[in-house]
């Protein structure tokens, strides 16, 4: 067993071999412009931090040997599997399915719709295209993670309050225990993200924990703090 000690609101312990990193939507159609993310009005900017940290904490969680599981918000290119509401919302210069710089905006398959270079998965890893906010609706990340015996979820990516806080909501209900580390998630709006992190430990962790970077590598390296 491994412990974050750190932990809020507190300790996290988790079994390695029964632990899944997830990581949320690191696409480029969110953390570069000309995507999705910019088309609906945001500064993509804001989210440049937390590609690094993730890429500390990928390699951490590869080392240690967990599950990788990775998830992209995407749609497929007839949009069969995007509601109208979906696309209609919002005030967008371009909206999903249109022609943009990186292609057709949260598109499979498109350069946009791409996850970062930094934080490609690599061969043997999950990846979960996703036409929702959760990771859960309609996919088979849930076969997934019952089929390899996981008990356990770490979150990061985009954005926190979210396809994040959706899919950890949707974990937690499913009945597994999940934490989020702080510096490798982010959002357009800075107090949503500080929100979230805090409703998701409030109440003795009723939707999950939270930890930060340092301390989950610690754990992950099995130095338990
Ligand atoms: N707009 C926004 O903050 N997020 C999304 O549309 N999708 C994800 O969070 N991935």
């Amino acid at each position: 067993m491994a412990t974050i000690a750190a932990a809020q609101p507190f300790a996290f312990e988790f079994d390695p071999a029964a632990t899944a990193l997830v990581v949320i939507d690191m696409q480029r159609d969110f953390l570069e412009p000309g995507g999705f993310g910019e088309t609906l009005g945001n500064d993509v900017s804001l989210l440049a931090p937390t590609v690094p940290a993730t890429a500390r904490l990928l390699a951490a969680a590869r080392a240690a040997g967990l599950m990788v599981v990775h998830t992209r918000e995407s749609h497929r290119p007839d949009l069969s599997d995007c509601p109208p509401a979906k696309r209609q919302r919002g005030k967008c210069a371009l909206r999903i399915g249109d022609a943009g710089p990186m292609g057709r905006i949260l598109v499979r398959g498109e350069p946009g719709n791409d996850i970062v270079p930094a934080l490609a998965p690599l061969a043997g890893e999950v990846v979960i295209d996703k036409p929702g906010k959760g990771a859960f609706y309609a996919t088979d990340l849930m076969d997934r993670l019952t089929a390899a015996g996981i008990t356990h979820l770490i979150f990061a990516g985009v954005t926190t309050e979210v396809c994040v806080q959706t899919t950890m909501r949707e974990a937690n209900d499913r009945g597994f225990d999940g934490l989020l580390v702080e510096e490798c998630t982010g959002s357009y709006f800075p107090e949503f993200k500080q929100a979230t992190l805090e409703m998701i430990r409030a109440q003795g962790a009723i939707v999950g924990w939270t930890a930060g970077l340092a301390a989950v590598v610690a754990a992950l390296a099995g130095d338990d703090e």
